[in-house]
């Protein structure tokens, strides 16, 4: 569920001459990191997203600038800003998100659990929410 998409600390190494955040799978997160892509050159006024995920586990980071993550489990939505390159936020599988309110110059860093599959995508909002009660029904 929503509850279980949580924004995450990471480290940071400070000094005079700026910041690290180091990242490691498995440790400083939950899960092993398959593959890294990152957003950027994001128009004025676009929205990404609009998906959920069968297996992908996801830590989402603004590496520059900021945006919203609109997360939605098929019962309750949450909406989480992100504005810091110390801070992830986890997004666990079966939840659908909405990113939007790109600031300009934003960076969005995606560290995910898998390599890209197209099959893994659910993009059709009414198949989401049928899947969702399936699941609750279970
Ligand atoms: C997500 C958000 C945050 C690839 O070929 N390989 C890849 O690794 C990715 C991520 C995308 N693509 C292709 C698939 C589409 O033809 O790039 C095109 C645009 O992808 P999409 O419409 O899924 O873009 P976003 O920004 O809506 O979503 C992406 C990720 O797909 C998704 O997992 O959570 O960023």
């Amino acid at each position: 569920s929503v509850f279980n998409c949580n924004v995450i600390d990471l480290p940071k190494i400070h000094n005079r001459s700026g910041n690290i955040t180091p990242i490691h799978g498995d440790l400083d997160i939950p899960f092993a990191i398959k593959r890294v892509y990152y957003l950027y050159d994001i128009p004025g006024g676009e929205n990404r997203g609009g998906h959920a995920h069968y297996r992908l586990h996801q830590l989402l980071i603004a590496a520059s600038g900021s945006f919203d993550v609109i997360l939605d489990d098929g019962r309750m939505r949450k909406t989480v800003s992100l504005n810091r390159p110390n801070v992830g936020l986890l997004i666990t599988p079966g939840i659908w998100r909405d990113l939007v309110n790109f600031s300009s110059g934003a960076v969005l860093l995606v560290l995910a659990s898998e390599h890209y599959d197209a099959t893994d995508y659910i993009r059709d909002y009414d198949e989401f929410i049928t899947l969702t009660k399936r699941e609750t029904n279970k």
